[in-house]
């Protein structure tokens, strides 16, 4: 794990955002924590938050041409991701996102910001089953973009439908790598080494030996 990495996990348990005990997920899974991007909710966090992801970004090497933030989630982190490109990394990124209503007056459309064309770098917080993504990945390909890149925070490292991960699907299926701050596999060795929170250990493995991918 990079320095990072840990950074990025301490900051999300300090906030709220990564938390350990009983959760039910969207695809009706118990597992043993959750985390919960939505929490990061002041101007501080989404400096940080910004700086964690364009990190990522620019440490994978992959190639594109604009941000796109899927609603609701996505557009946040789409934005704080293109202001922190901007401001540590020299590089003025378009980005756009958009609205889940139909707009018929004004603008119209339900695309906002920078147009949706070339190679899209899909943005959100987590890919546990790939269903929220697959949504966005349709509104790419409607549009006739093309996907380069999905970057998310966290990677569950769950099985999707069959005995890949969500993000080896998708992988798969869309020709795009998927790049994330950390994994599951992050936070594992996080509590490994953490004598606070290393009392959730043994359910977050059996949780993996479960859920997660060989
Ligand atoms: P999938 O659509 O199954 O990939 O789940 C991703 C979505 O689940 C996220 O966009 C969240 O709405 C939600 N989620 C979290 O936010 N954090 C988690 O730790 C787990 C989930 C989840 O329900 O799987």
């Amino acid at each position: 794990m990079k320095a990072y990495q840990k950074e990025f996990i301490e900051f999300a348990i300090e906030r709220g955002v990564l938390k350990f005990g009983e959760f039910t997920l969207k695809s009706g899974r118990t597992s043993p924590y959750f985390f919960n991007a939505g929490l990061f909710n002041k101007g501080s966090d989404l400096a940080r938050l910004g700086r964690f992801y364009a990190a990522a970004l620019v440490d994978s090497g992959i190639d594109f041409d604009v941000l796109f933030g899927p609603a609701y989630k996505g557009i946040p982190i789409a934005t704080a991701t293109a202001v922190a490109l901007y401001d540590h990394h020299q590089q003025d990124t378009p980005y756009c996102f958009n609205r889940k209503e139909k707009k018929d007056h004004g603008e119209g459309g339900n695309l906002v910001g920078s147009a949706l064309e070339g190679k899209v770098m899909l943005v959100d917080d987590v890919i546990t089953a790939g269903t929220a993504i697959r949504e966005a990945m349709e509104i790419v390909e409607t549009n006739g973009a093309e996907l380069s890149g999905v970057l998310i925070a966290l990677d569950r490292q769950e099985k999707g439908k069959g005995e890949l991960s969500a993000i080896q699907e998708v992988e798969r299926d869309f020709n795009a790598q998927v790049v994330s701050i950390v994994s599951l596999n992050d936070v594992i060795n996080f509590l490994k080494d953490d004598d606070t929170f290393n009392e959730y250990l043994p359910k977050v493995e059996a949780y993996r030996a479960e859920f997660g991918v060989a």
